[in-house]
């Protein structure tokens, strides 16, 4: 092992001797960066370094002057507490300030507790594990989709990229991650390489205490190409990254590493798994390194070496940009290029309604779904074993299902793994190029919900369609039916719940949803019919984009204000047109984030803070609407689970058919006088 004290002959050093100094340095960089901190981690990150570092340094493929170039090859850290091992990579190609890594989880700093992906090479957001190995099989999924779509209008590779993804044991011990790779491996991505950081050790000690799965079984069992490697072996990591670029499957290199890697005493020790080593080790792991104590020591050399393959990578990247020019001088290509690849959305046609007609809004869904979908070639996405319930059938039945031997197909059949497909289909929105939307029932929005929350944080599009919104399941009974789901979806940060009332807010809410470029979008539709609205489009979708808007006027100034969503804003038509005794303005609020970013005037206009009694109708909980009624208000809704009955026999025993709902609001302004 060669000692810093050489240094002035680097370049006489062997391509090994110079990697185990460049690699002893990065090793001390992280330990320094978590030891200013006071916290992180330290063990993960000198188990996985040694596959990290020869990835980074001679495979991975992206544009050293522009993170965002389209082609690179996407990485993501699923343990993304080893951030510092990312910082530190990212030091090293040149994308990292030395400063920011003397911040390490400092707030405002580049360098937070996890990977963000505002930051310059981040391709994701991590930390919740399991779900980085979804979003990098996500990646993949739009990597091939992207690959097939321009294949018809160019032979010229434009999207052609692998998906690498470092895992940890905790990441492979959450479901989640299995649910992800039975689809890599059913639908034969074979651009995904994931090195598992197989060290045996987690934060509460080894990991045969609560494991003792077969994880290569497992894998070959998910038509994984599997590799198990001594992790610490760069000769073995080089041998298995080749063989895994051209084999066709999904890989999974495992390898057998050591907690905590080349540090003077600590070795194997879980204890590093979550915090800074004590300074005598740190100095001591130096010593043992040949290094110098100095804090944060990252030789000039060190870096030139690490970047010895940038002159390469920059010609590669030209090579690129002239084929891509070439074959922007065809007008279809570049059409295509514009509209998906740029996110250029083209105005949208709409699927026609008859109006007065009943018509569930999940059918309006289909129905504009199939109609977007001509017009958009890179809205992708499917429905976890709901398809028929869900009104994809006809998109899968046109576009065909994504498989093995068909990346053309546009359809996903995610089977019932409705955790998995949001995942992923956040990894498909992060790569770029495509739309995802993923289709469930509303009540199993809660399976999904750690996978909406990680879109929102990370201002993903991503599409979720939830049908059976209500308990106008009916039969299907509580379990079935939501009640505090769509207020519980709409207190997630930068998530926009839409709850069409008809077949037009639906295609309204749709349209709104693609526009949303740095949000996911939750609709939520109706299972029953719904009457469809004799309101022009035009009138609804400026209603829509405003979030909530007067859907139904009264003669002067309104003594009471109903304010419903999705299908009970026909039901408070119909009990303001029973209570003629009164003045009452009908509000659809389909989107409350939306209505929230209004100004507060247009709000008033809208919903009067004083001189009416408002009402807030929804088949839901009523916590929440305190802030639209005020104290003096009256929410109808239900806050305690459903029954299995038709849907027309709960509505009864519920309270919501419409003389119902008026005696409530009768029973309300009697009580107030
Ligand atoms: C979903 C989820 N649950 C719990 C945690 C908290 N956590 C962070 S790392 C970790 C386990 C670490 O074990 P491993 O994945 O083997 O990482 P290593 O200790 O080898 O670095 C846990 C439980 C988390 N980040 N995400
Ligand atoms: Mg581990």
């Amino acid at each position: 092992m060669r000692s810093y004290t050489e240094l002035d002959t680097f370049d006489s050093w062997t391509e090994e001797e110079k990697d185990q100094f460049t690699l002893n340095v990065m090793k001390c960089l992280i330990l320094d960066g978590v030891r200013k901190a006071n916290s992180g981690h330290s063990g993960g990150p000198l188990s996985s370094i040694d596959f990290a570092y020869i990835l980074f340094k001679e495979y991975l493929k992206f544009d050293p002057d522009d993170d965002q170039w389209f082609d690179r090859d996407r990485f993501v850290l699923s343990a993304g507490h080893e951030s510092m091992l990312q910082y530190a990579l990212l030091h090293f190609v040149g994308w990292m300030p030395m400063e920011q890594l003397q911040q390490f989880r400092q707030l405002h700093s580049e360098t937070p507790g996890h990977p963000e992906v505002e930051i310059k090479g981040v391709e994701c957001t991590t930390g919740p594990l399991g779900q980085g190995v979804c979003m990098g099989i996500g990646m993949s999924v739009a990597e091939a989709v992207v690959r097939e779509m321009f294949k018809a209008k160019t032979d010229e590779a434009v999207c052609d990229h692998f998906s690498y993804i470092l895992c940890s044991d905790g990441d492979l011990q959450e479901p989640v991650a299995l649910g992800a790779a039975a689809l890599a491996g059913h639908w034969g991505l074979s651009k995904v390489i994931m090195f598992y950081d197989a060290n045996e050790a987690q934060i509460s000690g080894h990991t045969d205490r609560s494991d003792s799965t077969n994880i290569p079984t497992v894998f070959e069992g998910l038509n994984w190409h599997v590799q198990e490697i001594d992790g610490h072996d760069p000769n073995a990591i080089r041998d298995a990254i080749e063989k895994a670029q051209v084999i066709e499957q999904p890989s999974i290199i495992v390898g057998k590493t050591i907690m905590a890697h080349g540090t003077a005493t600590m070795e194997t020790d879980h204890e590093t798994h979550g915090a800074p080593l004590p300074q005598d080790e740190i100095d001591a792991t130096k010593e043992k390194l040949q290094l110098p104590h100095e804090s944060f020591y990252v030789p000039d050399e060190c870096i030139a070496h690490f970047q010895s393959r940038f002159n390469d990578l920059k010609k590669m990247v030209n090579d690129w940009n002239s084929t891509l020019a070439e074959s922007r001088s065809n007008a279809d290509f570049n059409a295509l290029w514009k509209m998906t690849v740029e996110d250029e959305l083209p105005s949208l046609e709409y699927p026609a309604f008859e109006d007065g007609t009943s018509l569930a809004t999940r059918k309006a869904f289909g129905a504009t779904l199939d109609s977007f979908a001509k017009q958009l070639p890179h809205l992708v996405g499917g429905s976890a074993d709901l398809e028929p319930s869900n009104y994809t059938g006809n998109f899968a039945k046109t576009y065909g299902d994504f498989i093995k031997d068909n990346q053309a197909g546009r359809n996903f059949a995610f089977g019932v793994r409705e955790f998995p497909m949001a995942a992923l289909i956040n990894g498909m929105s992060l790569h770029g190029g495509v739309i995802p939307f993923g289709g469930t029932f509303l009540v199993f929005a809660d399976y999904s919900r750690p996978a909406l929350r990680l879109g929102a944080i990370q201002h993903v599009r991503a599409i979720h369609e939830f049908t059976h919104d209500s308990f106008w399941v009916g039969e299907d009974g509580p379990t079935h039916q939501p009640i505090e789901h769509a207020m519980a979806l709409r207190t997630i940060p930068n998530f926009h719940v839409f709850r069409p009332g008809d077949a037009k807010e639906t295609t309204a809410c749709f349209e709104k949803a693609l526009e949303l470029k740095t949000s996911p979008s939750a609709l939520l539709l109706t299972r029953q019919g719904v009457p469809v609205s004799d309101k022009s489009m035009d009138e609804i979708k400026a209603g829509v984009a405003k979030g909530g808007y007067i859907y139904q006027e009264c003669d002067g100034s309104p003594e009471l204000v109903f304010i419903a969503t999705g299908s009970e804003v026909s039901l408070a038509v119909s009990v303001a047109e029973a209570m003629d005794d009164k003045r009452i303005r009908v509000v659809s609020l389909p989107c409350w984030e939306i209505f929230m970013q209004q100004s507060q005037e247009y709000r008033d206009e809208v919903i009067p803070q004083r001189g009416s009694m408002k009402i807030s109708i929804e088949a839901g909980t009523t916590l929440g609407w305190d802030k639209f009624i005020g104290p003096a208000g009256l929410a109808v809704g239900i806050d305690h689970f459903g029954a299995s009955a038709p849907g027309k026999d709960l509505a009864e025993e519920f309270g919501f058919t419409a003389d119902q709902v008026e005696q409530k609001i009768r029973n309300h302004l009697a009580d107030l006088l």
